[in-house]
């Protein structure tokens, strides 16, 4: 019998980037989130579960031992701080940029700049760095708008090919850190279910290669 596994996965990007990695280890799930309402998924291994939870909550759901296993940006596990759960593998799925953005040509104001987020702690890591002072907005969503309606002068976003800023009338114009999905681990499961998941974490290593060659 070998030990059951439940692997936290948020839907969109990453449930579609994961799949073919999963299908590496021979996981197959039954149903594509897309179209099931069902949060938790079956695959064709009885011992495997699929959950399927927001993207910024996946680090939580693994480091109170919801899921055993699960995959998140590194976007997001700055944010969450990251030491609740163990990070052996960059999945090098789901990639972009973590930038701040402007719009070209506004005159600077007399203050603190104000950047608008849904970054608050990679943007204040940033700017701290920096030595710039700045005041940090948080946001949940839709960060282009803030520039548009002078809620900010700046925004700290994920790009990719950046269509989302240029179709705003705004530019990248500092990176601040390149991001791609990691696997994540609870790190109580490694030690009681260690088997499986290092088994686990060699198939996932070993699809990850596949696909570095074939890129
Ligand atoms: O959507 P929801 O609020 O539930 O959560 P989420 O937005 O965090 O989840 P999701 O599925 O959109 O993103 C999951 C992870 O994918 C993120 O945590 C990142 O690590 C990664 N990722 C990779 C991205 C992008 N690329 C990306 N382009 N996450 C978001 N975006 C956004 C970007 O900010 C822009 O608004 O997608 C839009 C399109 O990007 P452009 O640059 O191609 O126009
Ligand atoms: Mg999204």
């Amino acid at each position: 019998m070998s030990e059951s596994l439940t692997i936290a996965l948020s839907k969109g990007r990453i449930f579609k980037e994961t799949v073919p990695l999963l299908a590496r280890a021979g996981i197959e799930p039954v149903e594509d989130p897309e179209r099931s309402r069902k949060l938790i998924l079956d695959t064709n291994l009885p011992q495997m579960k699929l959950v399927i939870v927001r993207a910024s909550d996946v680090p939580t759901y693994v480091e109170y031992g919801a899921a055993d296993l699960g995959v998140a940006g590194k976007d997001v596990l700055l944010e969450h701080g990251g030491e609740g759960v163990y990070e052996p593998l960059d999945l090098r799925i789901a990639r972009c940029r973590l930038m701040l953005a402007e719009r070209p040509g506004l005159a600077p104001r007399p203050g603190r700049r104000r950047i608008a987020t849904k970054y608050v702690q990679s943007a204040r890591r940033y700017f701290a760095a920096k030595g710039e002072q700045v005041e940090i907005i948080k946001l949940y969503g839709s960060m282009e708008l803030a520039p548009l309606v002078g809620l900010a002068e700046a925004i700290v976003d994920v790009v990719d090919t950046g269509n989302t800023l240029r179709a705003n009338g705004l530019e990248p114009t500092e990176h601040i850190a390149d991001i791609s999905s990691r696997l994540i681990v609870n790190k109580a499961a490694m030690k009681t279910k260690s088997r499986a998941i290092k088994d686990f974490i060699a198939h996932m290593q070993a699809a990850v290669e596949d696909l570095k060659q074939s890129a």
